[in-house]
């Protein structure tokens, strides 16, 4: 029996854990007590990664489309397919005819987070796509233009603080999200213990809202004008204190402009949200001694994604608990800090390019994956021929997925860097999976620049792999895209990425000799950071190091053009004439129904459904509905209600409860797993229903591009 001591790379809250195994058996794992950040926490999912690794779904080989149906091949075989197909497209229809996606798990794999941009660099397209359209890209966007880089994004300090405002999110079932925070329960309940006071804006009654001290049900995609409505108050009543960032903030009167459209008894008919409790948390937020806005998913993928973003930063600065402990605050990972590498002090731009249909504007690099469907489908010049997936499941994730989904069948051709046979991957001529989580080494590179506390930890693979670390592969895929051939010299193009890192880094890669691949990279970030800690340190600390509590980056961690906090950047208050339409157009109740979704603590989006542990149980996937609502639709409990939209309709059991707001409706994403071709053995008998046929692709918001996949318009009615 021996024990490995690992990094739980499933989420964002990064928990250190233990596992025993027997040979290569996994007998189980435990939070590890003595992780530096996570001190023993663990959720179900990370307790299931023995059962994640045994998985006999899990592909261990390649596998090549032959006639229709998927079948194992050897590596050679399936990268000699790749070689001869995927070149020949970019040779007839360039660069821009290959289109790559990335998924969540691609952020969750050291892999996958140091080498895709080499394989994308190769491509050269313009049609890069990712799992962040349809999640956090109004906050990169808001976080560029206010504060110079897409990754200075403030995190709560929820250690520290004595009030959180909390809209749009759900920590205690998603553990924390562009807020790493292991064991987030515990550190909300020290906040209530310490005092302070929490308050939760959400259409559900969800487990957080629960425990918070006080749940305001807001009407989904009014977060806007709650927020201003706060904006307004502080202004009215003199509240304003911008303490230490005083002279550091421009735009101030701008903001105060736009505020004066949204008192709060203007926006209490549309939100849901009493005049009075807005004016009293206004007032409690600007006094409490220290307080912290933090808005998530509720926030971000809806209608007016990126105000809401934009306003959660306003009043972290109007009441001067930015950049202060306790306030929202701006972590100092110890490798690949984006917003203090060299060269981050450009400023933030976006709209670069745009995509070829519909003009939509790049973000961070990448177009909005509510595009990609149009893009495959749309004949002309720079048509998407080939698409290249990366730990993703767009046919189950993204607006429009039938749409989607059936687009993917006119591709030319597709590769699928994965781990499973699933509705995306079940469309590619090629998929070629990685190791499990326990096979690979880790270091949290992107969750570590968003955490609570300044922390590093590097884990060792706990099990030999089975197949290829996934830096390899991605690398000889960008090998064949460049053009060399099958059988690219691998060590030499990743001899070439270090030297590279090295030289903007720094860091002489000598002192790194002996390594290779991810861990030469991570020592060369770690020497390059601004910590005094090495590979060879961590390698000694396998319970993590402990860089201490979030200090104050300001004004230095800003590069906006002004040097200063951009309180009223153009590209985002353009966006507030919509809003008072908005405002203008729906007075009072606006009727209808609207869909919403949740998240349930055993699931991970939409791939970990074939872990029994996981989805053993009553059906989850159901549509909660309020008791008022069922009863003027029609609706019964544990009946089936047609849901429609302007893009698909999906029938779902219905649950009535009413932990969700009147008016609203919440049916989980990820589901949908009963399709042709997809191997999955348990998740086809917890199939569920892909909500996301309901999503609407036309539906963005408007700066960013960003999906509205919260407060959907849909006709719900009995089957
Ligand atoms: N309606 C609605 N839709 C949503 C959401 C919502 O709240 N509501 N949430 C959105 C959000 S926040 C996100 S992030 C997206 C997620 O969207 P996606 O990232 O597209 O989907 P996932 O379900 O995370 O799928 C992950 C894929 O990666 C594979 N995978 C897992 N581990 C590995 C690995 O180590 N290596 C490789 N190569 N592959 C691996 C899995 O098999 C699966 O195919 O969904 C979004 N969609
Ligand atoms: N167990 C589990 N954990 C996960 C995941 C998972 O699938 N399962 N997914 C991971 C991923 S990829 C992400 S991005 C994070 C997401 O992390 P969170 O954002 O914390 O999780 P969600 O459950 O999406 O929370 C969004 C909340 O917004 C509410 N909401 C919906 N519309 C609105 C609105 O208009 N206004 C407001 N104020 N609230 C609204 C919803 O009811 C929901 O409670 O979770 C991560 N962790
Ligand atoms: S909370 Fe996230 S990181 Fe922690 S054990 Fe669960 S899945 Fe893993
Ligand atoms: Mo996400």
């Amino acid at each position: 029996m021996t024990t490995a001591t690992l990094t739980c790379p499933l989420c964002e809250a990064t928990c250190g854990l233990r596992v025993t195994l027997d040979g290569d058996r996994v007998t189980g794992v435990r939070g590890n007590p003595d992780d530096v950040f996570s001190h023993g926490y663990i959720c179900p999912k990370g307790a299931s990664l023995g059962a994640l690794h045994e998985d006999p779904d899990r592909l261990r080989t390649p596998m090549v489309k032959r006639d229709g149906r998927h079948e194992p091949a050897t590596w050679d075989e399936a990268f000699a397919v790749i070689a001869e197909r995927l070149p020949a497209v970019i040779a007839e229809h360039g660069a821009d005819s290959v289109a790559a996606y990335l998924g969540n798990p691609s952020v969750h794999n050291l892999s996958t987070s140091l080498y895709a941009r080499v394989l994308l660099k190769a491509l050269g397209t313009k049609n890069v796509y990712s799992a962040s359209s349809v999640d956090q890209l109004p906050k990169h966007f808001t976080a560029g233009y206010m504060f110079g880089h897409p990754l200075t994004i403030p995190v709560p300090d929820v250690d520290r603080t004595d009030y959180l405002l909390m809209l749009g999110a759900n920590p205690l079932v998603s553990n924390g999200s562009l807020m790493t925070a292991p064991d987030i329960r515990g550190r909300l309940r020290g906040i209530q213990q310490r005092g302070g006071r929490i308050v939760v804006l959400d259409p559900r009654r969800t487990r957080t809202a629960e425990a918070a001290d006080e749940h305001l049900a807001i009407r989904p995609g009014t977060d806007a004008l709650f927020l201003f409505a706060l904006v307004q108050v502080l202004f009215e009543e003199g509240l304003v204190t911008l303490g230490a960032l005083d002279g550091l903030v421009e735009g101030m009167d701008r903001v105060e402009a736009w505020a004066k459209d949204f008192a709060p008894e203007g926006v209490e008919a549309r939100t849901g949200i009493a005049a009075d409790d807005v004016r009293r948390i206004a007032r409690e937020l600007a006094a409490a001694d220290s307080a912290a806005v933090y808005g998530r998913m509720g926030t971000t993928t809806q209608e007016f994604g990126t105000l809401a973003s934009w306003l959660v930063d306003v009043l972290n600065v109007l009441t001067g608990n930015l950049d202060r402990p306790g306030g929202a605050m701006f972590p100092l990972a110890a490798a690949g800090q984006a917003n203090s590498a060299p060269g981050a002090g450009r400023p933030f731009r976006h709209d670069r390019w745009q995509s070829r249909v519909r003009g939509l504007p790049e973000v961070i690099g990448e177009l909005p994956v509510a595009a990609l469907a149009e893009e495959i489908r749309t004949p002309g010049a720079g048509q998407v021929r080939a698409l290249i997936t990366v730990c993703g499941n767009p046919c189950l994730s993204t607006p429009n997925a039938a749409a989607l989904d059936a687009a993917l069948d006119g591709l030319d051709f597709m590769v699928s860097v994965d781990v499973y046979l699933n509705e995306t991957t079940r469309h590619a001529d090629v998929i070629l999976p990685g190791p499990s989580p326990l096979a690979r080494p880790h270091y949290d590179i992107a969750l570590y620049q968003l955490a609570v506390r300044n922390v590093a930890n590097w884990s060792v693979a706990a099990l030999d792999s089975d197949v290829p670390q996934e830096w390899r592969t991605l690398l000889r895929l960008a090998g064949v895209v460049a053009g060399q051939g099958p059988d690219v010299d691998i060590t030499a193009l990743d001899d070439m990425v270090a030297a590279d890192l090295a030289g903007r880094a720094g860091v002489d890669l000598a002192d790194v000799g002996g390594r290779v691949g991810p861990e030469r990279l991570i020592d060369v970030l770690l020497r390059g950071g601004p910590y005094d800690v090495t590979l060879a340190d961590l390698e000694a600390s396998p319970d993590g190091v402990d860089l201490g509590s979030l200090a104050p980056r300001l004004p230095d961690v800003l590069s906006t053009p002004s040097g200063r906090i951009e309180l009223a950047p153009e590209p985002i208050v353009q966006d507030v004439p919509r809003l008072v339409d908005s405002l203008a157009a729906a007075t009072g109740d606006p009727g209808g129904m609207v869909l919403i979704g949740r998240r349930n603590l055993s699931s991970n989006n939409s791939w970990m459904h074939n872990i029994t542990p996981l989805v053993r149980g009553e059906n989850r996937c159901t549509a909660q509905i309020h008791p008022e609502d069922a009863t003027r639709l029609g609706l019964l409990d544990g009946g089936t209600a047609l849901i429609r939209s302007r893009t698909g309709e999906v029938k779902v059991p219905v649950e009535v409860t009413d932990v969700v707001r009147p008016g609203t409706v919440s049916v989980p994403h990820g589901w949908g797993h009963d399709l042709s071709g997809v191997r999955m053995a348990v998740a086809e008998t917890h199939a569920g229903t892909n909500s996301n046929v309901l999503s609407d692709d036309l539906l963005l918001d408007a700066p960013s591009g960003n999906a509205v996949l919260n407060g959907l318009p849909v006709e719900v009615a009995p089957v």
